[in-house]
């Protein structure tokens, strides 16, 4: 009797205290679930969908394109860091032809490279505009003997070639009255938010103006380090060109953005991000400079590509044509090897998913969309069979990849009583090596199943 009273008031305090929780799920917590669920621009599957074109890709052209090409000089850098005074840098304006440019055959190389989309410098910071801009005379069409409209031939020629169209687009502008920058060592004005507006109204506008004419279907955006977002008004910029745009991609760079973009730097673990794309120069520019031969030679640039599909991101390799719109003899080689290879192991690029890590096998990986293929990368001879580590799958069959030979391969170290998977030994016989870097493809009897994956660490036993 003693017991029940007091079992009594605990089972209605119980009661009271779920009640309770039940009250405060239904006032505060369902109502927040709620409010997030509705929010259409940030609905996860939109995003999802919009990225999916983008997260397959894996490989894009970058074109650095503008009248710094004429002397082979930095873009805009130069004058900015004074290496040339702005007078003489804008000079180059009268040495713009686009004389040979062929867009179409851009797209061809492009497409032949391996490339699923293509990137072009619609204006870099010296506000030297590739399209008849409304908005002032600083175009080539104005300001150049090119005297046409570089970006709609571009644009159209990609999409016909079957590849995304992107455009890059500084959203500072150091030639503009309205910029408080103009040089590293000069600026035109200092603290007024009002000239600072009046440039706001500028950029956005020839944003919406490239957004409405060409629809892209990403934009590249940069020079977003000096001033912060609310200066720059880019929550609203931006939600104006999803408006009129809205299957658009968008890099970080406008603060936010849908993906990000490392740049040179290789990254050796996974971005935070859940896209990204590392931007990189073919020798070691942007723009042409024939003074830079230190080319990466395509093996090089193969090895860094299966290194960061590996990590599940994509990469914008950049080119830098004449003034006459020549993509030089060096980077259309490059170009075509890259292509040679990335047709022969487009399974194991294109769609892919991330790999494994390091400690399973020693070099990049990818998986199948549906993770019951493995691909294995690797850029030497090697002198001792391929091992692979840790796998609890069955292994089905291996083979080369664009080349279809079956392999051989032997499991070691399986004990009967341990749920320690086996070494998987491959034999590669040198035939089979490619001569850039060689893609093996596993089999396996489901989605991989990994040892280790769940807090298990192969020790000792
Ligand atoms: O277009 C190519 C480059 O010209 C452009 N992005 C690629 C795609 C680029 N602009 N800026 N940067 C690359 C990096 C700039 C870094 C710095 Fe700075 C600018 C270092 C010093 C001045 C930003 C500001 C970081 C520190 C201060």
């Amino acid at each position: 009797m003693c017991g029940i009273i007091p079992g009594i008031f605990v089972a209605f305090f119980i009661f009271v205290s779920m009640k309770k929780n039940i009250l405060l799920a239904v006032c505060f917590v369902l109502p927040l679930s709620i409010a997030f669920a509705q929010k259409p621009e940030e609905a996860p599957l939109d995003r999802q969908e919009r990225m999916q074109w983008f997260q397959d890709a894996k490989l894009g052209i970058f074109i650095h394109w503008g009248i710094y090409s004429v002397y082979g000089i930095d873009e805009s850098w130069s004058f900015y860091n004074n290496m040339i005074s702005y007078e003489d840098y804008m000079e180059q304006r009268k040495g713009f032809t686009a004389k040979n440019y062929d867009p179409d055959a851009w797209a061809e190389l492009f497409k032949e490279s391996g490339a699923k989309y293509a990137v072009l410098t619609t204006k870099h910071h010296d506000g030297m505009a590739l399209w008849p801009t409304k908005y002032n005379d600083l175009n080539v069409v104005k300001s150049t003997p090119a005297g046409k409209d570089l970006v709609t031939p571009f644009v159209n020629s990609i999409r016909k070639a079957g590849l995304k169209a992107g455009l890059y687009f500084s959203i500072l502008d150091w030639s503009h009255q309205d910029y408080p920058e103009f040089t590293r060592t000069v600026k035109k004005y200092k603290d007024d938010p009002k000239r600072f507006a009046s440039f706001v109204d500028f950029y956005s506008g020839q944003l919406n103006e490239l957004n409405n004419l060409f629809k892209p279907d990403l934009f590249w955006f940069d020079g977003d380090w000096s001033y912060d977002e609310k200066a720059f008004q880019t929550d609203m910029v931006k939600a104006r060109l999803y408006k009129d745009n809205p299957d658009l991609i968008c890099n970080s760079r406008l603060r936010g953005g849908d993906y990000g973009t490392p740049e040179q730097g290789l990254p050796l673990t996974a971005p935070k991000e859940d896209y990204w794309e590392l931007c990189m120069t073919i020798n070691n520019s942007w723009g042409y400079q024939p003074n830079d031969k230190k080319y990466k030679s395509a093996a090089k640039i193969i090895s860094i590509f299966a290194d960061v599909i590996s990590l599940g991101g994509n990469l914008l390799l950049d080119v830098g044509p004449m003034e006459d719109g020549t993509i030089p003899e060096k980077q259309v080689e490059v170009l075509k090897e890259l292509g040679r290879w990335t047709k022969k192991h487009e399974t194991a690029i294109y769609e892919s998913l991330p790999g494994i890590p390091r400690t399973h096998f020693n070099g990049p990986s990818t998986l199948s969309k549906d993770s019951t293929i493995l691909y294995l990368f690797f850029d030497y001879m090697p002198n001792e069979d391929i091992v692979l580590k840790g796998v609890k799958n069955k292994i089905n069959r291996i083979w080369v990849v664009g080349n279809g030979t079956k392999l051989k391969y032997e499991v070691f170290m399986k004990a009967y009583w341990s749920q320690v998977p086996g070494l998987v030994y491959i034999q590669v016989p040198d035939e089979v090596l490619d001569p850039e870097m060689t893609v093996l493809a596993v089999l396996l009897d489901g989605k991989i199943d990994l040892y280790g994956e769940a807090g298990q660490v192969i020790e000792s036993n």
